[in-house]
């Protein structure tokens, strides 16, 4: 079960967030109405909510997912993949020390973004991809073990970070799609097929038995409950232009 959630509110510099959408530019006003939604949604599913406030100096600051990787044992503070993105883990820091006392971080020649992380009970699938790189993906691997867990690295082609791909609902249970439908390593879980025209919806998250997804998804959505969730769709098409989505909106923990 997670209790906690760290977000921040997007700033309007988003705008010129870094994409490879080609959806066009996000709408403020829109972004914000849909942050809020989803706050109300993580207070749903019973997390109290840490909110941290806009900053203007760093477009992409909403995606926190992405600078942090919260364990039960450990935090670590990461070494984002973009160069704009780096000094957004010194903005992450205060909030992590609320609540982590050692307080670990990916170095250089390492770059680890945390949304290529996907943790399954005490193991961690770490994403090889344009942003984390063997060396950020080796420091994470000898961090967890220093707290007995354990990781392997997933390689991928298509998409920006492994959880653009995947999802796991825990009790064994896989969302995925494209690259990750035949990735040998992930072949031991109910894998839930995300039809490749609903793909965004792979990017979906689990808390505390409901899932959250983002809305627009029908046949997802109906895969979704087959399988015994409970459901809470959430318009996330602002973040989607930035190629975002609802699992890099937040930290859990
Ligand atoms: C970026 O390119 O870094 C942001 N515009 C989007 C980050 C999305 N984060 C995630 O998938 N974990």
């Amino acid at each position: 079960m997670f209790t906690q959630a760290i977000v921040r509110t997007p700033c309007q510099a988003m705008i010129d967030g870094i994409t490879s959408a080609g959806m066009g530019r996000p709408n403020y006003d829109l972004a914000l109405e849909q942050h809020t939604n989803y706050i109300h949604a993580l207070k749903a599913c019973e997390l109290e909510v840490t909110v941290l406030p806009a900053d203007e100096e760093f477009p992409d600051s909403c995606f926190v997912e992405d600078v942090a990787l919260l364990t039960t044992d450990c935090a670590v503070i990461t070494r984002p993949g973009a160069f704009s993105r780096r000094p957004e883990t010194k903005i992450i820091r205060p909030a992590i020390e609320q609540f982590y006392d050692d307080i670990e971080t990916i170095t250089s020649p390492g770059t680890l973004d945390a949304g290529d992380i996907m943790m399954v009970n005490d193991h961690f699938y770490i994403g090889l991809s344009q942003r984390t790189n063997q060396f950020g993906a080796n420091q994470l691997k000898s961090i967890l073990v220093k707290f007995g867990m354990t990781s392997s690295f997933v390689r991928l082609n298509k998409v920006l970070h492994l959880k653009t791909g995947v999802a796991y609902l825990e009790n064994d249970n896989l969302l995925a799609c494209g690259e990750f439908l035949v990735h040998p390593d992930l072949q031991k879980f109910n894998i839930i097929e995300v039809p490749q025209e609903e793909s965004y919806a792979a990017n979906s998250i689990w808390i505390n038995d409901t899932v959250l997804m983002p809305s627009g998804f029908p046949k997802t959505r109906a895969l979704i409950v087959a399988a015994g969730y409970e459901i809470i769709e959430i318009e996330c098409s602002e973040f989607q232009k930035l190629d975002g989505g609802l699992s890099c909106l937040s930290l859990r923990f």
